[in-house]
């Protein structure tokens, strides 16, 4: 296929694979479903991106052992680099990395005339299973002394620059969630074995697994255990759970863990008639996949697949196959997974006003036709 893209990747990710990607604008950028392969981890040349404001400059990736980071909200406060965080311990953690609005676009589809949702239309590919190498926040927090008295919330800041004239609270990409994520968060400096690029959060990032993508702060500069969630826009009015046509509002839901999910990546069209090899990907949030079912007949029956491959931990995603035989003709391929909490995938789900957290099965189902 061509890459009609290829001119339109942004400079700071002009080192990606053009033909993996999907460029809907500077700032959103998806993986083509064929991209994700039969593999399983995402390379970070094909790894979708997403950043709510310009990243900061390549600089900041110059010196990345000098990179510091502000910790508050524990006994002792104080500012560290990342060489005094690689001190302090070390783990890697796989994880499903995906946009909280990814599948926006199943809700897009099929909103009634009036009803309106706006941001990308993302389908599957706003997600990647990727390794996440640093130190857990536990350790670090341990070192300085435990959470302070009534410390809730775990809250990261990114690094931008804040532009001339914008209220900081407006324009600032920071995210609090649970306390309780403390048992998980990593602040990480390596993406499948090597430095974080610029564009995925270098020189350090916030990694909350099994929380949706916004969660996950790049060019972290502070992390503070608080008493309340941040009042920063992008926690306060953006990524809640609100009806369509209604303003976000902190009484509603943040979108924190993602909802089950799984889609299907072969067969694709273009492929050949025969015995094919269903296979996708599923995963469960902060919740292992206990089990996925495929139908060749757009869901009218189901089929347990088998999960196959290394199982890299609840966060991950597992691969699934189910072999089939599919004669010449359209079919509509669908999947549908299971968390180890017994959560199942709906058919559909009803819209939300930022299109967030979409886990339908109808949605993403693949209709294709083999000659
Ligand atoms: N961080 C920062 N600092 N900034 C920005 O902008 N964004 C978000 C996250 N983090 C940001 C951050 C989002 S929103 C997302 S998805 C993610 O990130 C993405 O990632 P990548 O790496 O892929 O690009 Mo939605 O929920």
């Amino acid at each position: 296929a061509p890459a009609p893209d290829k001119a339109k990747l942004p400079g700071y990710v002009a080192w990606k694979d053009a033909d993996a990607l999907i460029v809907h604008s500077n700032q959103t950028i998806e993986t083509r479903r064929s991209a994700f392969g039969t593999g399983l981890i995402t390379d970070e040349s094909a790894l979708y991106i997403r950043n709510n404001v310009n990243p900061p400059p390549e600089s900041i990736v110059a010196d990345r052992d000098g990179w510091r980071v502000e910790i508050g909200g524990v006994a002792r406060p104080g500012t560290l680099t990342v060489a005094d965080l690689k001190r302090l311990g070390l783990t890697t953690v796989a994880t499903v990395l995906q946009c909280s609005g990814n599948g926006r676009k199943y809700f897009q589809d099929r909103l009634a005339p009036g009803q309106k949702i706006s941001g990308t239309p993302w389908t599957v590919g706003a997600a990647g299973c990727v390794l996440w190498t640093g130190v857990p926040l536990k350790a670090v927090v341990a070192a300085m002394g435990g959470p302070a008295a009534g410390a809730k919330f775990i809250t990261g800041t990114g690094g931008e620059e804040i532009p001339p004239g914008l209220k900081p609270k407006d324009v600032m990409v920071e995210r609090s969630v649970p306390l309780a994520a403390l048992d998980t968060v990593i602040l990480a400096w390596a993406l499948n074995g090597r430095p974080i690029s610029l564009a995925h959060g270098g020189p350090l990032r916030m990694i909350v697994p099994g929380y949706s993508g916004v969660n996950n702060v790049k060019y972290v500069k502070s992390v503070n255990l608080t008493e309340a969630e941040t009042d920063a826009k992008i926690q306060a009015a953006s990524y809640r759970m609100h009806g369509v046509g209604e303003k976000a509002a902190p009484s509603q839901p943040p979108v924190w863990e993602q909802p089950v999910r799984s889609w299907i990546t072969a067969p694709l069209e273009g492929d050949r008639a025969g015995r094919v090899v269903v296979a996708g990907v599923a995963f469960g949030g902060v919740n292992a996949v206990a089990g996925v079912e495929v139908s060749t007949d757009g869901g009218a029956t189901w089929r347990k697949a088998e999960l196959v491959g290394p199982d890299l931990g609840r966060f991950a995603w597992r691969q699934f196959a189910l072999p089939a035989d599919l004669g010449p003709g359209t079919h509509v391929l669908a999947s549908r997974a299971t968390d180890s909490a017994g959560n199942v995938q709906p058919e559909e789900v009803p819209a939300n006003g930022g299109g967030y957290s979409h886990n339908g099965w109808r949605g993403p189902a693949v209709t294709l036709t083999l000659a």
